[in-house]
């Protein structure tokens, strides 16, 4: 029987910490299913995607290593899931550590290390600087403009 590994996340600016653990995670099993949160869900998790949900789970069809992409809507679906899908295997990174123990009723758990060095909000606070920085420049063109036209008048 072919062994099946689900897990689950939001993936938003799809970055190689991401990757390096759907790569982990294939290698648990021979089918990866990868629940991917919606943007309703994601608002309950408290978090806002830059790339929208549909974007998201498309990205993550296109990864080698992944069979299979569902929406993930709500916190409960995983117990269904596993049985839905015939899942042999969970796993997630260890920021989730022992947050879903209790599916080891059903299924080998595993909480796997994350990548160092990168993560979405990260990202995402370099990108808010970049805006910053523009909007600083902006600023100074136009106070400099200002004069300009000052002094000309
Ligand atoms: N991840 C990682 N290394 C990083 C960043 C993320 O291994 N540097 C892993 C996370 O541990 C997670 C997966 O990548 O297993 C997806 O991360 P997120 O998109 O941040 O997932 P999250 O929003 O935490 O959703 O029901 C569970 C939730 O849906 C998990």
């Amino acid at each position: 029987m072919p062994k099946t590994v689900i897990t689950y996340g939001t993936f938003d600016l799809f970055h190689i910490g991401h990757l390096n653990i759907l790569k982990r995670l294939k290698e648990k099993g021979d089918r990866l299913i990868v629940a991917v949160s919606t943007d309703e869900f994601n608002a309950i998790k408290g978090k806002k995607p830059i790339v929208p949900f549909e974007q998201r789970i498309e990205i993550v069809r296109a990864i080698k290593y992944v069979d299979m992409a569902i929406p993930e809507e709500n916190w409960e679906q995983k117990r269904t899931d596993v049985d839905k899908y015939d899942v042999d295997v969970f796993g997630i990174g260890e920021d989730w550590k022992g947050k879903f123990d209790d599916l080891e009723d059903k299924v080998e758990v595993f909480y796997l290390p994350r990548t160092d060095g990168i993560s979405t909000t990260e990202l995402k606070r370099v990108l808010s600087n970049f805006d910053e920085q523009k909007v600083e420049a902006l600023k100074g063109t136009l106070d400099t403009l200002s004069q300009i036209v000052k002094e000309l008048s």
